[in-house]
């Protein structure tokens, strides 16, 4: 980072420990944008240093105590996985080619440990197929086949629709109350594996979890938010796009886009006509999506949160961009409210119901979608917000830092892995020039991971 950069953060460092509003005052400097990617760069290169110093081979970096954490018994290399394809997009080719070999030579599944088969899937799986894609390398590519095959039993509940757990080496499941991310959130990842290997078997599996899904939509087309998958009974009844059903929606619409899959289209097209009849909330002060009774339609909260902010990036990608951006101009005012985002706000009292930041990238995504197919410079102005707010609150010497809460600004011990794959990416990505990815084609995954359509 220049000097005069490292001098800002500092000078914001010093804005952020005497409180929010010191920051909310700070006007935005008018810089360029290619200043603000070279920014975004050398933070992602001191995000990734601090993992390499202080937790290489572990699957997160812890930077407060300057450690590595690892999810299960032994290390799946997340963070290298995740972030391998941001490390080649931002033109740090070097490290990335390093660490494809590491991840070539020490990454196994052999493993007798019980993951999650999302997050193993978004992030791992996602990883190396793009990464593979990016780098033409088959050994990540084999590696993301043995991965597949070992998540595969997963999908063997009566309904189709996965457990929530799966253990690498015996295949044994657990977890039967799961959620419509966690069961919807998969085709992307094995239709890309499904088509580079001639094996459907991992198309089918993951298809026929979203329809399994989709067929139990209620009268008013909307899903709960847990369900049994060995009984396929609904476990909660509220309905909302926040955590536990976000990206199911998101993948209806890019597993069409990706495979043009027509079923697809069609789940699409219901779901986000229940969704804008009966989630959004249009209120004076702007649109909103709440949370309603999936029987009734009964609104039951006025709770959004940093997890809602990808639905303006959906929202934009299906062709509504003016429903997109009002919703993201709401979604900004959460962000500047506390002078960075909460998981968890009450649109009508104003207040946080779930303080923590976590780094996650949702809101950043929508502005990078949003400034894609609008070319607004308003986009970008919310970018420097972002990214002056992140740089203030959360830059640690070590790397990057969550939130434990934006209102107090107490830094937690955690680095996920999905800042390097998603925060840093999508916010290069708003400031980079237009054709620093073709969005035309490629579709970026939950963990936004480009996979490219070669078949
Ligand atoms: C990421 O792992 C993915 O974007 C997922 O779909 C939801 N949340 C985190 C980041 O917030």
């Amino acid at each position: 980072m220049s000097r005069l950069a490292s001098l800002l953060c500092c000078a914001l460092a010093l804005g952020c420990s005497r409180g929010p509003e010191r920051i909310a005052e700070r006007p935005v400097p008018r810089d360029d944008r290619a200043a603000r990617a070279a920014e975004v760069r050398a933070e992602l290169r001191h995000a990734w240093d601090g993992y390499v110093r202080y937790a290489w081979g572990h699957d997160e970096l812890r930077p407060l105590t300057r450690a590595g954490r690892d999810w299960y018994a032994h290390t799946l290399l997340i963070t290298p996985v995740d972030a391998l394809d941001a490390l080649y997009l931002l033109g740090f080719a070097d490290e990335a080619d390093r660490t494809r070999d590491y991840i070539d030579r020490r990454l196994t599944f052999d493993l007798d440990i019980s993951v999650k088969n999302f997050e193993i899937t978004i992030r791992v799986l996602g990883g190396l197929l793009s990464a593979h894609q990016i780098s033409g390398d088959p050994r990540l590519l084999a590696l993301a086949e043995d991965l597949g095959r070992r998540l595969l039993p997963a999908f063997d509940s009566p309904t189709g629709m996965p457990y929530v757990n799966v253990n690498l080496r015996t295949g044994k499941t657990s977890g039967a109350e799961s959620n419509p991310a966690e069961i919807g959130t998969l085709l992307l990842e094995f239709g890309t594996l499904a088509r580079l290997t001639h094996d459907d078997r991992y198309y089918a599996k993951a298809k026929r979890a979203l329809v399994e899904l989709d067929r139990r939509r209620s009268p008013l087309g909307l899903p709960g938010e847990s369900i049994d998958v060995e009984t396929g009974v609904w476990k909660g009844t509220a309905s909302h796009i926040g955590g536990g059903i976000d990206s199911y929606y998101e993948y209806l619409l890019k597993a069409w886009i990706l495979f043009g899959d027509e079923d697809c289209r069609r789940m699409w097209l219901a779901s986000i006509a229940a969704l804008n009849r009966a989630v959004a909330d249009e209120r004076p002060d702007g649109l909103w999506y709440g949370e309603v009774d999936m029987a009734t339609g009964r609104r039951t909260a006025t709770e959004i949160g940093a997890l809602h902010a990808f639905f303006p990036a959906v929202l934009a990608l299906g062709g509504d961009v003016p429903r997109a951006r009002r919703l993201q101009e709401s979604l900004f005012r959460m962000w500047t409210e506390n002078g960075i985002e909460p998981d968890g706000f009450d649109y009508v009292t104003r207040r946080p119901t779930a303080p923590g930041y976590p780094l996650r990238p949702e809101i950043i995504e929508s502005a990078y979608y949003l400034r894609h197919y609008t070319k607004d410079p308003r986009y970008i102005d919310m970018g420097r917000t972002f990214l002056r707010d992140l740089e203030a609150c959360c830059r640690t010497d070590a790397g990057y830092a969550t939130l434990e809460s934006v209102v107090t600004r107490k830094q937690g011990d955690l680095m996920p892995s999905y800042f390097l794959a998603e925060t840093l990416k999508y916010l290069y990505l708003l400031f980079a020039p237009d054709d620093a990815l073709d969005l035309e084609h490629v579709v970026l995954t939950t963990e936004a991971h480009p996979l490219r359509r070669t078949w």
